[in-house]
């Protein structure tokens, strides 16, 4: 009797399983393909172009856009997550704020047969590669190591390598991807260099605000102890920006009496390094939509969509550039192209 019961209750369970899976690809549903996008906030103007690109190409191929802003908390990710299986969306987008915690949630999502396809930053979690169908990206780690190659370029090119530089670091969200391997990806960079010494790093959560009030109590520290500051080394350019007011509040000339160096190439840091106040940002391309469609088109025609995809990026300065060349970009001949 219990062992029919077992046979019976596993024959239901698979015919919903084949029933749900029919539904999975909205290749049988009448109405347009939905989507559903969980972003982690909107903390920088990164964020804020991220969620434009992805929603305007979503919206631009016809489908429906369910869209969730996490406002910076991983448990707001999870409810939304949780809220799309609920709703049975045929594909989830999901850029992930941290990188653990993520393993009961994700197991929930795989076995509701739904496609995820992740952006932006990086998840730690075992098998993590069975969670996604595609993880659409840019490489923490060359940033920072980019940034940190910048930084030995300029300093070679004034004279200043065999000085003793003091360099303090603003991080990003701790525990997100681009905070731990930019962070990582600097540090083994500049530590080839004794004398280039980090001598302060806190986080700035990657917001302008926090980011000038961290550096005012940097700047605070490094007048009390007697020790300049040489460079910001920012893990965007929120909170470089944020510096350079600290900065200018504390009666110092920002880019000139310290260099500055952010991650993203926001346009507002473009201007400002053109204005003279920054002086070098290293491109992250927030602009991902078209990318996301073309992996969800590519699984809608029965495709196998690449595992990872990599932005490419260049690093912007308005001074190195005409010296290296093939090395690094002006900031005032690209400008006008950005649209973040
Ligand atoms: O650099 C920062 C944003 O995850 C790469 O998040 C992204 C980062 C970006 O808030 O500005």
């Amino acid at each position: 009797m219990k062992k029919a019961f077992a046979i019976l209750l596993a024959m239901a369970m698979v015919f919903m399983v084949a029933a749900a899976c029919g539904d999975g690809g909205g290749g049988g549903n009448d109405g347009p393909l939905r989507v559903g996008f969980s972003q982690i906030g909107s903390e920088s103007d990164w964020r804020v172009g991220n969620t434009v690109s992805v929603s305007e190409a979503i919206e631009g191929a016809g489908w429906e856009l369910i869209f969730n802003d996490a406002n910076q908390q991983q448990e707001n990710q999870i409810r939304a997550l949780r809220d799309f299986i609920t709703q049975g969306v045929d594909y989830i987008v999901f850029g992930p704020i941290v990188e653990t915690g993520w393993d009961a949630v994700l197991t929930e999502v795989k076995d509701a047969g739904i496609p995820l396809i992740m952006i932006d930053r990086t998840i730690a979690m075992a098998n993590q590669e069975d969670f996604y169908v595609s993880w659409i990206t840019n490489n923490f780690e060359e940033e920072g190591v980019a940034a940190a190659e910048w930084l030995i370029a300029y300093l070679e090119h004034n004279g200043r390598i065999g000085d003793n530089i003091n360099i303090v670091e603003l991080q990003g969200t701790v525990g997100s991807g681009p905070q731990i391997y930019r962070m990582q990806g600097f540090h083994e960079t500049v530590n080839a260099f004794p004398n280039l010494r980090i001598s302060q790093s806190e986080t700035g959560n990657f917001e302008t605000e926090l980011g000038k009030t961290v550096m005012e109590a940097f700047l605070t520290k490094a007048a009390a102890d007697g020790e300049p500051i040489d460079v910001v080394f920012a893990h965007n350019d929120g909170m470089a920006l944020g510096a350079i007011q600290a900065i200018r509040e504390a009666g110092l000339n920002p880019g000139v009496d310290i260099i500055i160096i952010g991650i993203d190439a926001v346009k507002l840091a473009f201007e400002a390094i053109i204005a003279g106040d920054m002086n070098a940002t290293v491109e992250c391309s927030p602009l991902l939509g078209p990318l996301v469609v073309e992996v969800i088109q590519q699984l809608e025609a029965g495709q196998t969509p690449p595992k990872t995809i990599i932005n490419p990026r260049s690093t912007f300065d308005e001074s190195l550039n005409e010296v290296f060349p093939d090395r690094f970009t002006s900031a005032s001949s690209d400008v006008n192209n950005r649209v973040y």
